[in-house]
């Protein structure tokens, strides 16, 4: 737990310079999803890479667990201005997928079970950025949060965060998902603000 109070002068001070410009701090944690939560039994859960050649290289929730699993802390910010800060996670890096898949490709179109699709660099992808994460705050991640597992991507607004995430579809160019055809910016970063078009 990590409550900040304004009574305390120096913590107080310590979360405005990690509040991003237009951003509030979130006691709570809001769900904001578009669509129904879809439910994804692990038996049947896979991550998907398709590289530019088109063929995919899948990891099965065994598989996935058996890579190096990383303890995250950071803040995360959504777009609709709630930003939580120093929470917890645990998962896998991209970094550590894509480098199995050995594939170019300076995009990706990132897809979801149910639905849902965001486009991502490869830069933001890679160098301790993003994971696939499947623990929050100690516990496995709930469904309505993106469980079985969800991208990590929280130096970007959390719509690039992809909840259920089912996989990448590699790219050499870039090309709007779903909330960025609907206005919202092509990359998304918080502290310049990069929120719609
Ligand atoms: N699959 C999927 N992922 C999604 C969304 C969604 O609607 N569907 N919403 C995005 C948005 S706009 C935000 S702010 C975060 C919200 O995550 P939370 O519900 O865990 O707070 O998930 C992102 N990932
Ligand atoms: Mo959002």
């Amino acid at each position: 737990m990590s409550v900040v109070s304004r009574g305390f002068g120096a913590r107080r001070r310590d979360s405005d310079e990690r509040l991003p410009p237009g951003q509030y701090l979130a006691d709570d944690f809001p769900v904001l999803s578009a669509g129904p939560t879809p439910r994804v039994d692990t038996d049947t859960w896979e991550f998907v890479i398709v590289g530019l050649d088109g063929i995919r290289h899948t990891w099965s929730w065994e598989q996935l667990h058996a890579l190096p699993v990383e303890t995250i802390t950071t803040d995360i910010h959504c777009v609709t201005r709630w930003s939580k800060l120093g929470t917890h996670w645990r998962g896998v890096s991209v970094e550590s997928l894509l480098e199995q898949v050995g594939q170019d490709g300076a995009f990706a179109e990132v897809f979801s079970y149910g639905g849902y699709t965001t486009n991502v660099s490869r830069a933001d992808l890679t160098r301790g950025k993003a994971w696939v994460a499947f623990e929050f705050g100690g516990e496995p991640l709930a469904p309505e949060h993106g469980g079985p597992a969800r991208l990590l991507i929280p130096h970007l607004y959390f719509w690039k965060s992809a909840k259920w995430v089912h996989g990448l579809n590699l790219r050499d160019h870039d090309a709007p998902g779903f909330w960025e055809q609907n206005g919202y910016n092509m990359h998304g970063d918080p502290w310049k603000e990069e929120r719609y078009w």
